[in-house]
């Protein structure tokens, strides 16, 4: 048992919109006042955070006030530590990009959304980020022959490239990461999954500069496992950085905070991205992507991310202990989860021996898996009773 506050190399990070969010939904205004960001950049520090995010037009969305915000932002930074860990543009609110930004139809739209990327790079490296989201929210359609997706897909692809260059040409020790979302704004967004946006980048002229930033939400709208999903990421070594947030299922994006909506799932989550046991773990951000619910007030957005940290730190202690556990490690051999690290064809076998062997179709059939057994203690350890 720890105090669960968090240290700076627990690396937690979050987005300057989420504890800025003023609550504008679709049926309803700001619920809450805006907060200065280079305030909310010292409040996070004192809750424990290590880093901060922000889109451009999060902190700096207009260009009178820009030197002046950013000369703010460099005094907190420098007076907290915070350092600046990834940078995103905001290519879906402003109503030009109402149809698209990198894949809009219309190219003079697309030709205004590279270039506010392209000074968005450069405002990011000058802070010292090392990556950079790309989340593409209006990049979809709501009608089938409105958008060719395969041009839309070459759009996408050309931006890439061209970032990608571009970062190399400056000198920028700059990664991208796309974050896949199947709809919401748009009706149905391109890269909807983990496993779109990781078969996009082989087709990249720098794929190992392009990785992803999956969102616990964003999968499980779609109904996947986001656990399952990142573990995938990892295999593919394409986590390059993470978006914890919570999520009741397939419904609207609820950008719960960490630990609320499936905490089995999150449970999961944080033991993928500690390794599952193995040497293969995350060893970036823990970024947090959250909204304080509309029904909060100011106290209640502080709340909020004190929670998502404490509640991973929580996590992280019940995913140890259930990997120390003597009883998981008896059950995970029960299960025969170590086997399926051997290869199917034994070394020097041929095709014939395999074909040639006899299998026991009925003792194999009527074996025991013993995988409740071994999923209970898990669901013991979160619940607190072991
Ligand atoms: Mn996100």
């Amino acid at each position: 048992m720890t105090d669960y506050l968090p240290r700076p190399d627990d690396k937690f990070s979050f987005g300057l919109w989420t504890v800025g969010w003023e609550g504008v939904d679709v049926f309803g205004p700001a619920s809450r006042k805006p907060l200065d960001p280079v305030e909310s950049t010292y409040k996070l520090a004192e809750l424990g955070a290590a880093a901060v995010t922000f889109h451009d037009d999060d902190l700096v969305p207009d260009d009178a006030t820009r030197d002046k915000t950013l000369e703010r932002f460099g005094k907190a930074l420098a007076d907290t530590g915070l350092r600046v860990e990834m940078v995103t543009t905001n290519l879906f609110s402003p109503p030009v990009f109402k149809e698209g930004g990198l894949t809009a139809n219309n190219r003079e739209v697309r030709r205004y959304a590279l270039a506010k990327v392209l000074r968005n790079v450069d405002l990011a490296a000058s802070l010292g980020a090392e990556t950079f989201v790309l989340w593409g929210g209006r990049e979809g359609a709501e009608h089938g022959a409105s958008k060719d997706v395969r041009a839309a897909l070459d759009r996408m692809v050309e931006a890439l490239d061209i970032l990608c260059q571009y970062a190399l040409d400056n000198g920028y020790p700059m990664r991208f990461a796309l974050e896949p979302k199947p709809n919401e704004p748009r009706g149905d967004i391109l890269l909807p999954t983990i496993g779109h946006a990781l078969a996009l980048i082989s087709e990249l002229e720098h794929p190992e500069m392009v990785g992803l930033n999956p969102e616990v939400g964003h999968e499980e709208m779609a109904g996947l496992n986001f656990a399952q999903g990142i573990a995938q990421a990892l295999w593919h070594d394409k986590l390059f950085h993470v978006d914890l947030n919570g999520q009741h299922g397939p419904r609207f994006d609820q950008d719960l905070r960490f630990g609320a909506g499936n905490l089995r799932g999150a449970f999961w989550t944080v033991d993928t991205l500690l390794g599952s046991g193995t040497s293969n773990s995350y060893d970036g951000y823990v970024h947090f992507d959250y909204k304080p619910p509309r029904a909060e007030a100011e106290d209640g957005v502080w709340e909020s991310a004190r929670t998502c940290m404490r509640n991973y730190l929580i996590l992280r202690e019940k995913v140890q202990a259930f990997r120390a556990d003597p009883e998981v490690a008896a059950a995970m051999d029960a299960a025969g989860v170590g086997e399926l690290a051997q290869p199917t064809l034994g070394s020097g076998e041929s095709l014939s021996d395999l074909r040639a062997a006899d299998y026991d179709l009925v003792a194999l059939a009527e074996r025991s898996v013993a995988m409740e057994a071994l999923d209970q203690l898990a669901m013991e350890h979160l619940l607190g009773v072991r």
